[in-house]
């Protein structure tokens, strides 16, 4: 099945397909052994052929495992689930391949003669960036717990050839650069060319009527696009599973267009392939918004087609054309509405391919979708022209439209004569240029429809989406996101895990919540201290990045406030701004009075055509220039801009975090999930009422966090009143940050470049609100540096939120999507 013969991504001449691979008892070093001296350009001296050559010898030692997996599942023992996603923010993959299969010694071993280490190999691995943030990167944590929890998942997704840019800064300023990632090839990836999907685009309909009086459809002229599966092993932990995430890449078909060829047009022809491929070509970069760019569409519909013929073919192929039990052998899970195209794509596949009736095909899709909603925020909601559909996809438009008559039927007959209602709920969005509601045609059509944290469902049912909570409550539930502690402790955070597994064992590995376990030993001085000395070693490591990566000195004997995360106005980097420069002014008055020391970390990725978080990040930068150039400042205080931010960075970041920054306007962020990544590594939160913050603070208790600022409803309450120059009268902290932020100190050289920033905080329709929360987050900040001036009291609080973070393992989120969505449909 597996197709190991795939030299084509790779640079290097691998000998492939021997058997020696598979012998269980040839040692890991011999593997790779013979995996670097086996190849033409492998140098055992060069790290990146030394990376290639180990990551090859474990993918290899893990086909037979994963051809197991897949031909069991293959056979429908257990119910499958398709988690379809534009995103997969996997990371590097060696050290985590490594974990699940428990090879780290061996490997160890293995390099004993060498002289490269094993960390310099995994450093060399290039991260797969294809996500932007927390969608993304759920999406990997996710994959992660179903291995492990022994779940027959298939991840579906797009193969990008550039993954989310690389940031560097010049001046202070974001410039991006495209992410290669593939440049060295891929050695995880088995490119399955036997396994090829046709993708149609453009063309139209032609209907017929057959001579029984049916109507059938017929979508022709259509430009067809290849879909080459590229698959990813996914181990679960030493459980024996390996999942597959099976990425798609776009490529031409051989078959060109007959006309140009015999008008002598061969070169325009093969030209033309480029078309096909650019499909694949790069990740759009935008975080929580859309751009509405047809490319995006493109993107849309490949993933959606391709991934459900690929699951139609698998099914078919045990149970032939017979229907009726497939919503019992397979679930999709839309991640978010990314993917949503695939409700009308479904029922075209089975009315068009596999000739169901339209009632019949409607019951499969409907009872095999489930979508879950990652934002409320408005500018991130789908909407596709109508025209664009028609052009692109016309049989698609044609479903679209049959789904949405038959619905606004159901809706009428709930309000009788509500046309307003008609017209709100109506998955068309009527108007001088229509567009498709992606959002409502995906929760008409799932029997799921989830939100990511418990405030965030409770304001999707009363808010966005409350007219159809009315019409459908038994579909709207919660899933809490989680974070998977093999990469996000185990992995990344060594030293605590040693610490820990000398108190419990390791059997929390796979059970979490036994991390409260830890709650006995607070009152333990020794364990204090050891938890003191693990977090001052990993605080050493952050600060050599920081050092390497920004030229400031972070000095571990001081507090350590970070916030890392997608620069958007609603997570408020500019709210931890204003604050640096009230620390700034405060150390400048001579007013250091119960100041604790502390070294600020800001690190995030804007979106490219996103001009006012482009603006923050040069503000950031300018502002850590006058506090690190001024020796009287330093002693107190340090502020850096971390360039780059990706999942490697975190690795070393959140477990040298002391005061982990989740400051959202309440009601924006969904859930947020490195906020439980620096939870579960002993960090201190300061936040807002927000996301999955409410359901941490619910856990570690009050005294364990430092929460602030307006509640969700607060701020809209606020909304039609606002006025920023009353909290700036009130607050003569926020006044001098204000009015130094206008006396150009920060920007002496480039006049006038914040004034966007100066007049986004004193807009009454400011809805960010950062002028009403600073107070309260001044005051709570003040509350930290009291906390943490007590280091035994601050350790204790550490460990507390540790003990307390076992609910947001990704373990426990997909259990119960296991046991609620997926499994609730058998
Ligand atoms: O999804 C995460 C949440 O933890 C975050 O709170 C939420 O902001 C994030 C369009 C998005 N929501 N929407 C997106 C990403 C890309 C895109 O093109 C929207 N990302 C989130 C996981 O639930």
């Amino acid at each position: 099945e597996l197709d190991t013969n795939s030299a084509v991504n790779q640079s290097t001449l691998e000998v492939v397909g021997s058997n020696h691979d598979c012998d269980p008892c040839e040692t890991l070093a011999a593997k790779f052994k013979r995996q670097i001296h086996g190849s033409l350009c492998r140098d055992e001296h060069a790290i990146n052929d030394m990376y290639s050559a180990l990551a090859s010898t474990v993918k290899n030692q893990l086909l037979n495992q994963w051809r197991e997996t897949r031909l069991k599942d293959n056979q429908y023992q257990q119910k499958q689930v398709a988690y379809l996603s534009l995103e997969f923010l996997m990371g590097r993959s060696l050290g985590n391949a490594l974990l699940s299969l428990d090879l780290t010694k061996e490997t160890h071993e293995a390099l004993a003669e060498y002289a490269a280490d094993l960390e310099s190999l995994q450093e060399a691995e290039l991260d797969a960036g294809l996500g932007n943030g927390g969608l993304g990167r759920l999406a990997a944590c996710f994959l992660d717990s179903c291995a492990s929890l022994d779940l027959s998942v298939v991840g579906y997704g797009i193969r990008y050839e550039y993954g989310m840019f690389k940031q560097k800064l010049v001046d202070g300023y974001q410039v991006e650069q495209p992410d290669r990632w593939l440049r060295e090839g891929n050695p995880w990836e088995v490119r399955m060319a036997n396994h090829a999907i046709t993708v149609p685009f453009f063309g139209h309909t032609e209907t017929y009527v057959d001579p029984s009086g049916n109507r059938h459809y017929v979508w022709v002229d259509t430009q067809d696009v290849q879909a080459i599966p590229h698959d990813m092993p996914v181990p679960g932990f030493r459980n024996g599973r390996i999942n597959t995430l099976r990425l798609w890449k776009a490529e031409a078909t051989d078959d060109f267009d007959l006309a140009e060829f015999n008008d002598g047009d061969y070169t325009e022809a093969v030209a033309r392939k480029n078309l096909a491929e650019q499909i694949t070509m790069v990740l759009y970069p935008n975080d929580a918004s859309e751009n509405g760019k047809e490319l995006r569409l493109r993107q849309q519909y490949f993933l959606s087609s391709a991934s459900l013929q690929d699951i139609l073919q698998r099914y078919t192929a045990v149970y032939g054309a017979d229907f009726s039990q497939f919503s019992q052998r397979n679930v999709m899970q839309l991640n978010d509405t990314h993917p949503s195209i695939a409700v009308p794509e479904l029922m075209r596949l089975l009315m068009d391919s596999y000739g169901l009736g339209w009632d019949e095909a409607w019951q499969v899709t409907t009872e095999s979708m489930a979508y879950t909603n990652h934002t409320l925020l408005p500018e991130a909601l789908e909407r596709w022209p109508v025209r664009m559909l028609g052009n692109m996809l016309p049989r698609i438009l044609d479903i679209i439209y049959e789904i949405n008559a038959r619905y606004l039927e159901h809706v009428a007959h709930h309000w009788p004569g509500d046309t307003h209602k008609l017209a709100s709920m109506s998955i068309i969005e009527e108007g001088a240029h229509p567009h498709v509601r992606m959002a409502y045609l995906a929760i008409v059509a799932s029997f799921s429809v989830n939100g990511v944290a418990g405030l965030h469902t409770q304001l999707l049912k009363q808010g966005l989406f409350k007219d159809f909570y009315s019409l459908w409550p038994h579909k709207f539930n919660n899933k809490t996101n989680g974070v998977t502690p093999r990469r996000w402790l185990v992995h990344c955070n060594p030293r605590l895990t040693q610490l820990i597994n000398r108190r419990l064992g390791e059997s929390w590995l796979t059970d979490l919540t036994q991390l409260t376990a830890l709650n006995a030993f607070t009152d333990d001085k020794t364990f204090v201290k050891q938890w003191q000395q693990v977090k001052y070693d990993n605080k050493v490591e952050l600060a050599k990045l920081v050092l390497d990566e920004c030229e400031v000195a972070f000095e571990p004997n001081m507090m350590f406030d970070v916030q890392v995360k997608r620069i958007h106005e609603y997570k408020r980097q500019l709210l931890n701004i204003l604050h640096v420069i009230h620390l700034y002014q405060r150390i400048l008055s001579g007013d250091t009075k119960d100041l604790q020391p502390r070294c600020v970390l800001i690190g995030g990725k804007a979106a490219p055509g996103y001009a006012m978080a482009k603006q923050i990040i040069k503000l950031a930068n300018n502002v850590a220039h006058m506090v690190n150039s001024d020796p009287i400042v330093s002693p107190y205080l340090r502020f850096a801009f971390l360039p780059n931010y990706n999942v490697s960075a975190m690795e070393k970041i959140c477990p040298g975090t002391d005061l982990s920054e989740q400051i959202s306007t309440a009601g924006k962020e969904a859930s947020g999930t490195g906020n439980m990544k620096f939870m579960m590594n002993g960090a201190m939160t300061i936040g807002t009422f927000d996301g999955a913050n409410i359901e941490m603070l619910e856990e570690v208790g009050e005294e364990n966090f430092f929460l602030f600022g307006l509640r969700a409803d607060e701020v809209s309450e606020l909304k039609s009143h606002y006025n920023p120059h009353d909290f700036i009268q009130q607050s003569p902290a926020l006044a001098n940050v204000i009015n130094m932020l206008k006396s150009g100190h920060f920007n002496l050289v480039e006049p006038g470049i914040f004034d966007s920033i100066i007049a986004a905080i004193e807009d009454p329709f400011d809805q960010w609100m950062i002028a009403a929360d600073f107070e309260a987050y001044k005051q709570a900040q003040e509350k930290v540096s009291l906390a943490y001036a007590d280091q035994q009291g601050w350790t204790q609080m550490s460990i507390r939120n540790t003990a307390s973070s076992g609910r947001f393992s990704s373990d426990n989120t997909i259990s119960a999507y296991r046991d609620d969505i997926w499994l609730a449909k058998q």
